[in-house]
């Protein structure tokens, strides 16, 4: 058996890759100082492979922003937007920019000292034109393109853009750059490919409806989710609907660019295999999803194709995120090498592909060790598991690895040196995951006893975690189990607390508010750093966030919102912030997992029952209160989200985890209404990205996540208003489980689809208030009082103005005080005439 791994993370543990982005993206280093510390964490994170005992490490998991944009330049894929056409032609000076394929003194034509690859080949996609897709050209007015959720996931890919009839060609040498790089410093290395059905099942048609070829196509279908500026949307393909995939039928136009695609992964391949390759990597998470008969065939097409291609090459297909079901018998026919297994999601899909029967050529590469969470493995349990698939297999025939990409870890648990020693015990980032991984391979090669050490660890921690007290709260799983239907409901149905609140809060036709958050100055940012460092104390801390309260209520009072906010000074992330306060969580100093880009999250650590200690955000919203008339709403993050975007226990189920959350932010809600707070928003950003890949697994997914909303504002009075907010995502299938929220507000991400998304909301008859997004929080563009007035037209078309709120699409914390006075001055003005024409309409 071999160790080995799908993909490493490239931020770097030092976040030395955002470093240099930045530094680049700023003009402060030249291009081939980017290049060449990109080359340096890739040397340093193959050696840390090797030394924590790898056989093989994957080439070409690097990428400088994401790999399905690598994947994008890799064949050619570049709209005609940015410029940029193959041979470079009418630009001399393209020849001559660094390349995305070109790294590490290679040769900027990815060819230089070496035979094997075409003597002429052209040049890679430049950089700028790389990083253009990636953000966008502000200055020029180039938008970027689309990023969505990859997977169920909370990292971001870039959505290619292709049209119909697109044509591909090899235009970016990266990965066989990569391959070389890693071969040149000594490493046994397997280059790694995002396989061609999957690449196109991520990408969009440009002015294309696709039907679905898998469901939910695209996984996380969302629209652009975060940073820089720059938005697609006109005339791109709307998330299938779920009506395609129950007919079976596709049509998918992205499938029928597999044909074109096909001969430059086989040009890949080849010189790959010049290059030295012997096993080349295929990811297809797609393979796990539900797929209809012309994607399985797109599937069979692939394969038979790319085994053509280079023969004596051989391929590795991975698998991800869920287990094949299904599919199980399809990805066996496929004529490959090996095939990947996500046994962290699916531990039983071992015993049924050894039942169907394992081709006699096929290697199984076991994914027994979790690459999406932080808890350190049970190496008996996985040890037993990869026993029995040699039992059948034999030793030859197996890869030992971590589930999946390591990309959604944290690089390595011995920098936290301040971390309750305990819990720590318990946890492995990804060196200490490829460390287990190498432990296992050794056992299975060596026997038990060569490892009896680590084995005899492993059986130790996971003894301690189990019997620690810091686990448990018996007080909060007895809430847990005695909770009552009735704990879920509010006392009287929607329409008659509508009526209660409408006269408690005396609001006009088409009410203004915000999302939440305001624009974090320098001057907030440091003077929380300085306060978490110890530089100042707690009351010079809370007048300054005072300070920065009364500011914003009075801006707001100033620019005439109807329900104000009190800006969220005092947070840093929106998840971390709640899990701070909350206990059962644990944090680390620098477990930076890559968002999207340069930009980073630090998910907190939850590994036991979830109390509230005491109130966590009355203080600030009862003083933003205390300021105005008008009402201020409380804030707060929903369980769902908190769930989703934390490292969560393995040993119990979400659910159970999850309305351990609610309960805590049931107080804080009680709390808040208590104090007077007459309106309060639970966020759920995450909800539509939690939801289960797998259709059969999603009706229990919503039943749960919408309980745990409820559960959260279930106490309150009927005129106490509850809003909510969601963003990222496409909403149409999840319709009526976002109705069985029984939220009185929904405000949603809506401008950038020009409000298409509301006609679902229309046809649903949906029952409360909506305030579908004026304002595309994450451009700078600032949207004019005409621009507002037609988007509110367009939704009145489709609900009843009696039910329009007027907000923006998202918090605008990203954005700068010079954007957000005027958009949201245009707004409320927006807002104010069309009051008038409506109201003179009887
Ligand atoms: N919080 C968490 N997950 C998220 C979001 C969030 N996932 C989806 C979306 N929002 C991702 N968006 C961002 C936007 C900005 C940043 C990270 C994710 C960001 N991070 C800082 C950086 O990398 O420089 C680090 C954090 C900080 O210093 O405050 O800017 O809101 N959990
Ligand atoms: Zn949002």
């Amino acid at each position: 058996a071999l160790a080995t791994n799908l993909g490493f993370p490239r931020i770097g543990a030092g976040r030395e890759l955002k470093q240099a982005l930045e530094a680049y993206w700023d003009g402060k280093i030249p291009a081939d100082e980017l290049l060449r510390r990109a080359a340096e964490l890739r040397r340093r994170h193959w050696e840390l492979q090797r030394q924590a005992g790898l056989d093989v490490v994957p080439a070409g998991d690097f990428s400088l922003y994401d790999h399905v944009l690598d994947t994008a330049c890799m064949v050619g894929a570049v709209p005609a937007r940015y410029g940029w056409t193959p041979q470079g032609s009418g630009d001399p000076a393209t020849a001559r920019r660094a390349t995305t394929g070109a790294e590490g003194g290679l040769g900027a034509d990815g060819s230089a000292g070496s035979g094997d690859a075409p003597a002429a080949a052209p040049p890679g996609v430049p950089l700028d034109v790389y990083f253009a897709m990636a953000r966008g050209t502000p200055g020029q007015g180039v938008p970027a393109l689309e990023m969505t959720k990859w997977f169920d996931t909370n990292y971001h890919y870039i959505v290619p853009e292709l049209e119909p009839g697109q044509t591909f060609h090899l235009a970016s040498r990266k990965v066989v750059e990569e391959f070389r790089e890693a071969r040149a410093l000594g490493f046994e290395a397997r280059p790694v490919l995002l396989g061609p059905v999957s690449f196109l099942l991520l990408a969009k048609i440009r002015g294309a409806t696709a039907s679905a070829a898998a469901d939910g196509s695209r996984p996380g279908s969302a629209s652009r989710s975060a940073g820089s500026s720059g938005s697609v949307g006109q005339g791109s393909a709307p998330a299938p609907s779920a009506a395609g995939v129950a007919q079976g039928v596709s049509s998918d136009p992205r499938l029928a660019l597999l044909d074109g695609l096909l001969p430059v992964y086989g040009q890949v391949l080849r010189e790959l295999q010049a290059a030295g390759a012997t096993w080349v990597q295929l990811d297809e998470p797609f393979l796990v999803l539900d797929l209809d008969e012309p994607a399985r065939d797109a599937f069979r097409r692939t394969y038979a194709e790319l085994a053509q291609a280079a023969p004596g090459l051989k391929l590795f297909l991975a698998t991800y995120f869920e287990g094949l079901r299904d599919n199980l018998e399809l990805a066996l026919s496929l004529p490959v090498q090996a095939l990947h297994l996500d046994l962290a999601r699916d531990p039983g899909q071992l015993e049924q592909v050894l039942a169907a029967g394992v081709p006699p050529t096929l290697h199984l590469s076991l994914g027994v060790v979790d690459g999406r969470n932080v808890w350190r493995t049970d190496l008996e349990a996985a040890l037993e598991r990869l026993e029995r698939a040699r039992e059948v297999l034999g030793p030859e025939r197996i890869f030992v690895a971590p589930s999946c990409s390591l990309l959604h870890v944290p690089i390595d648990l011995e920098l936290e040196t301040e971390f309750d020693p305990e819990i720590k015990g318990w946890l492995a980032f990804a060196k200490q995951k490829l460390e287990e991984v190498a432990v296992l391979t050794r056992a299975l090669n060596e026997g038990r006893q060569a490892v009896a050490d680590a084995l005899a660890a492993s059986r130790a921690a996971v003894a301690a975690r189990r019997s620690s007290p810091r686990r448990t709260r018996p007080e909060v799983q007895e809430r847990v189990a005695r909770l009552q239907p009735d704990d879920a409901r509010r006392p009287s149905k929607a329409p008659e607390r509508r009526a209660r609140q409408r006269e408690r809060l005396g609001l006009p036709l088409l009410p203004t508010t915000t999302i939440g958050s305001f624009p974090q100055t320098p001057e907030v940012r440091r003077l929380r750093a300085r306060w978490r460092r110890g530089e100042i104390d707690d009351a010079t801390y809370e007048e300054g966030i005072r300070a920065e309260i009364r500011r914003v209520i009075r801006l707001q009072e100033e620019l005439g919102l109807d329900v104000l906010v009190h800006g969220e000074p005092e947070r840093n992330d929106m998840v971390e912030y709640f899990a701070e306060q909350l206990e059962g969580f644990a944090f680390t100093r620098h477990g930076w997992v890559q968002s999207y880009g340069s930009r980073c999250v630090k998910p907190p650590i939850l590994y036991g029952d979830v109390a509230r200690p005491g109130p966590i955000t009355v203080k600030w919203i009862t003083y933003a209160q205390s300021l105005t008339e008008r009402p201020v709403k409380g804030m707060l993050t929903g369980p769902v989200t908190i769930l989703q975007w934390s490292f969560v226990r393995d040993d119990q189920p979400r659910e159970v985890t999850c309305r351990q959350i609610a309960l805590a932010i049931r107080d804080e809600v009680q709390d808040l209404e208590a104090a007077g707070i007459r309106v309060i928003q639970i966020d759920e950003p995450a909800f539509r990205e939690a939801m289960p890949l797998r259709r059969a697994d999603r009706a229990a997914y919503l039943a749960w996540a919408t309980e745990c909303f409820r559960l959260v504002t279930g106490g309150l009075r009927d005129e106490t208003q509850v809003h909510t907010h969601m963003c990222y995502s496409e909403f149409n299938d999840i319709l009526d489980a976002i109705a069985a929220l029984d939220a009185d507000v929904i405000l949603i991400e809506a401008s950038r689809s020009g409000m298409e998304l509301l006609d679902a909301f229309g046809e649903h008859r949906y029952p409360s208030d909506v305030g579908p997004g004026v304002y595309d929080i994450h451009s700078p563009r600032v949207p004019s009082v005409d621009e507002i007035k037609h988007l509110l037209r367009k939704a009145a078309s489709v609900l009843d103005p009696g039910q329009l709120w007027v907000n923006p699409d998202c918090g605008l914390k990203t954005r700068r005080y010079e954007e957000v006075e005027p958009a949201l001055r245009h707004m409320v003005q927006a807002a104010r005439e069309l009051r008038q024409e409506w109201a003179a309409v009887p």
